[in-house]
Formats: C-alpha cells, sequence, structure tokens
C-alpha cells in the first residue's frame, strides 16, 4: 500500500463522537502520513482521547495543533501537557523569536517534539498580515530553523517562495485542500511536501474512498507538472 503524502485534519469529534478518531486512524492509517488533531478535538474530547491516538498512530505522525501564540513559558507549558501524545506542534510566528518561539523551539528539542511554524495561512485574510510580512517570517524561520512550515496550499505562488527561500529539508505542510477550495496536487507541484485535508475527508460518508480520490488526484498533478 503505497503512503501518500497526505495529512488528515481531525478538528473535532468524527464518525459520530470522540471514539470515531482512533477509527478513523485505523482506516486510513495505511494510506496517509499522518493526523493533526486540531483544538476543537482536544477541548470536546480531552486529552485521553490524544493519549488513545498515541497508541494506535504507530509509525504515523501525530501533530496537535494548538497554533501557539504566547509568550515563551506559557507555549512550553501548553505543550506539556500534550508532549507525551504527539511528534509535533504548530505555532505562529507573528510572535517573533525573542521571549517567544527561542524558549519554545529549545524546550521542544529537550522533548524531542517537532516545531511547525505558521508561516503564511490558507484564508483571505492572510493577505492583510502574513503575506505582506512574508520576507520577515520566512527570515524567522530561518532563525527558528523549524522541522516544518504550514504555507497555503490555497496560493501556490507562496508555497514556491518559501520552497525557494528555506532548505530543502523544511517540510512544508499546505492546507487549504477541498474545502478551501485548492485542488489536490497543486501544492505539492509548488513545493509542499504534504497536503493537510480535513473536512473532504472526515465529513465524507466513506473516508477510505475520499483519501484515495486525493491520492490519485495527487498523482495526476505530479504527473503533469513534473511530466
Ligand atoms: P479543511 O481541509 O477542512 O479546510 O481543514 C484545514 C485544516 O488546516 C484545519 O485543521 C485548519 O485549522 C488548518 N489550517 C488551515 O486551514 N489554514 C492555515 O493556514 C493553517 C492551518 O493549520
Amino acid at each position: 500500500m503505497k503512503v501518500s503524502p497526505i495529512i488528515v485534519a481531525i478538528d473535532g469529534p468524527v464518525l459520530g463522537g470522540c471514539q470515531g478518531l482512533v477509527k478513523v486512524m485505523d482506516n486510513l492509517r495505511d494510506e496517509v502520513i499522518g493526523f493533526k488533531i486540531g483544538i476543537p478535538f482536544i477541548m470536546q474530547c480531552g486529552l485521553e482521547r490524544l493519549a488513545a491516538a498515541r497508541l494506535r498512530a504507530k509509525g504515523s505522525l501525530l501533530i496537535a495543533d494548538l497554533k501557539l501564540a504566547d509568550i515563551g513559558d506559557i507555549m512550553a507549558r501548553t505543550v506539556s501537557l500534550v508532549k507525551d501524545y504527539v511528534d509535533a506542534v504548530i505555532a505562529h510566528s507573528f510572535i517573533g523569536y525573542r521571549g517567544a518561539l527561542d524558549e519554545v523551539s529549545e524546550k521542544l528539542k529537550e522533548w524531542n517534539i517537532k516545531l511547525i511554524l505558521v508561516v503564511s495561512m490558507s484564508h483571505e485574510g492572510s493577505r492583510e498580515f502574513y503575506d505582506r510580512n512574508l520576507d520577515a517570517t520566512i527570515d524567522l524561520a530561518k532563525k527558528v530553523n523549524p522541522w516544518g512550515v504550514v504555507a497555503p496550499a490555497t496560493r501556490p505562488d507562496v508555497i514556491s517562495l518559501v520552497r525557494r527561500a528555506l532548505d530543502s529539508d523544511v517540510k512544508i505542510l499546505a492546507p487549504g485542500i477541498g474545502a478551501q477550495g485548492a485542488r489536490p496536487g497543486d501544492a505539492l507541484c509548488a513545493g509542499a511536501d504534504y497536503e493537510i485535508v480535513g473536512r473532504s475527508i472526515t465529513e465524507s460518508p466513506d473516508p477510505r474512498k475520499a483519501v484515495e480520490l486525493i491520492a490519485l488526484e495527487q498523482e495526476e498533478a505530479l504527473r503533469r507538472c513534473r511530466g
């Protein structure tokens, strides 16, 4: 079974409840790179569901999408609550380095947790702040040297720019496929490593079929763009 460069976003109870998370993971684990668990799921379902997810991940990348944006000490305290259950956490970059990302990135190294930094977002409003400051967020990413960054599948030109600017070993994770309008594969063609897909999979009557269709579209897009 081929693993596709898809990260499934889980932003609330799935398949009718909190216990649906492990069912979705069991169903999709062999087809996708990993799972990104969002704040709505964690708040509604609790940390014990995240602990259960850890046991079921079996090699899949498990990300807590906490969208951290605070002073360093408080971000570290927040991550300490999930650090035993996930491989990576997501933080915003607009909070800056000193007293914020410098401290939390040091802590994450200690705990062996990957840091993923948002450098641009998929919604329209990202143009109002993030995209106007893209040079600064990219410079910050170079300084922090995270495992990965989030950049928008909805604006492949931004992904291309980020790809050119960062070292090739920094992963680019691109959300915005399906429900937000981007097509599977376009972000990969622009230089992303993984595409984050939530509702098109979790709200599908057949999540596995949805993953397979997205994977097919990704392959077709890559064939087209790589020739
Ligand atoms: P969906 O495919 O249902 O639109 O979900 C997208 C996921 O990616 C959500 O979990 C959302 O929080 C996340 N995301 C996003 O949509 N845009 C961003 O810029 C950053 C994100 O993390």
